[in-house]
């Protein structure tokens, strides 16, 4: 029969998870750009490009860009604003960028050398051309410098940019801004000005190569999920299905989570952010599962609802059915020029005529690239090359039942088209998948 057939074929297919990816990724995704190790970033000509666009945006003055990455369980993650320019992963790096320089236009400065730290984390490099070679600069020095070299700097092309978007939040002033003042007190007649949001509107419109990057972290997500999905059962536990989803994205290159993945049940499914993953899932309930993983950078952001014994209920079905037909009111939008307000009002009107308008109690979506939550305008039209969410959701606390159904939507020329669509979506295929690929209870 033919249906059995494809059935085998595709059980073969999600056993063998210790294969590369690639052979599990559809023939048609783009191919990967060729990533330079240990980091995964990519091609320091990459990155230089984009620098002479923002220097272009610029036309004159100076711009100076913190490396402000954070450590984790993973170790170092640069700060995307930093890592898109330069590749760079090395905390306390420091990005110039001077456009109306005759010779030397940009400079990269890094933090001094440690010999004793550096027992510890690991050996850091010197100087060399060597170095310059491989971050694709032809000035490198150390961060000791750039009190001097602003002075020197400012006072040949007075304005100094804000490049990197301010945070809300905390009340330290930002470190461009800061500096900013520093050199203003000592060279008066430098200007501060803006870019706005010219650097988020770079992150948020995605090359080829980006594309392809960012499709694979969603392929190398969804055989995650498939791995969770077949350990969900009545009496298993979140902990074992986050696991699962976690190990499988780990074996296959990426570093991390792309953010605390949300794995809950029941009453757990109607908390935005559950974090535990403690809980037994029982028979008759919900399973919410919003997680993904990060690769090369690049973050993915999926989520699926699932019935824990294989079979939704009536009332299941419904508000299931009624987040899916959200979702496709909006992705029936999606094209450039539209506007995402449009959309998340789109999605909130298929809920509230189905009579669930207090349940949906958070945003349609957002941009989606180096960070989960990325750079991007959202009062700004969508344009060809950006990824967003839709994850329209329903959540009532008071029958332990929350539904999202979250997926990755590329913004093409002409429209739109859903990255994610390796994972079963509505609930038919949902439950078909459960009926045929889980493992039996007796398990
Ligand atoms: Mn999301």
């Amino acid at each position: 029969m033919m249906t059995l057939r494809t059935l085998t074929l595709t059980v073969t297919c999600v056993v063998s998870l210790v294969m590369p990816v690639a052979q599990a990724a559809p023939a048609s995704d783009p191919p990967l750009p060729t990533l330079v190790e240990p980091n995964q970033t990519q091609s320091p000509s990459v990155y230089a490009a984009r620098r002479e666009a923002l220097m272009k945006a610029m036309g004159d003055g100076v711009a100076v860009i913190y490396a402000e990455g954070e450590d984790d369980a993973a170790g170092y993650r640069q700060s995307s604003d930093f890592l898109y320019l330069t590749g760079v992963v090395e905390r306390g790096a420091i990005l110039v960028l001077a456009p109306s320089e005759r010779t030397y236009r940009e400079f990269l400065l890094l933090a001094n050398r440690d010999p004793e730290a550096e027992r510890w984390t690991g050996e850091r490099e010197p100087l060399t051309a060597a170095l310059r070679a491989k971050y694709g600069f032809e000035k490198v020095s150390r961060s000791g410098q750039l009190m001097g070299l602003l002075m020197d700097l400012g006072s040949r092309s007075p304005t100094f940019w804000q490049v990197m978007r301010p945070r809300a939040g905390g009340d330290a002033k930002p470190k461009d801004l800061e500096i900013y003042s520093k050199v203003q007190a000592r060279v008066p007649g430098i200007a501060t000005k803006t870019l706005g949001w010219t650097l988020a509107m770079m992150r948020a419109r995605h090359d080829a190569q980006e594309l392809a990057i960012m499709q694979r972290s969603i392929r190398i997500t969804e055989e995650g999920h498939r791995a969770a999905w077949a350990a969900v059962k009545p009496g298993a536990t979140e902990g074992e299905v986050r696991a699962e989803a976690e190990r499988v994205w780990r074996a296959l290159g990426s570093r991390r989570p792309a953010y605390e993945s949300i794995v809950g049940s029941g009453p757990n499914a109607t908390i935005l952010h559950y974090p535990r993953s403690e809980r037994s899932m029982q028979d008759g309930e919900l399973l919410l599962m919003d997680m993904a993983c990060e690769y090369a950078h690049y973050a993915a952001d999926i989520t699926r609802t699932l019935p824990v014994n294989g079979r939704f209920t009536a009332e299941q079905r419904k508000v299931y059915d009624t987040v899916l037909k959200a979702q496709a009111a909006a992705f029936a939008l999606v094209k450039p020029g539209a506007y995402y307000e449009d959309l998340d009002k789109a999605a909130r009107k298929v809920i509230e005529d189905a009579g669930y308008g207090d349940y949906f109690i958070h945003g349609l979506g957002h941009f989606v690239g180096l960070d989960v939550h990325d750079a991007g305008a959202y009062h700004r039209p969508l344009e060809a090359g950006m990824v967003l969410t839709l994850e329209p959701g329903i959540y009532i606390p008071e029958k332990k039942l929350g539904v999202r159904i979250e997926d990755q939507v590329l913004v093409t020329a002409n429209g739109a088209r859903i990255l994610s669509d390796g994972l079963p979506r509505t609930a038919d295929d949902v439950e078909r998948w459960m009926a045929e690929r889980r493992p039996t209870a007796k398990r």
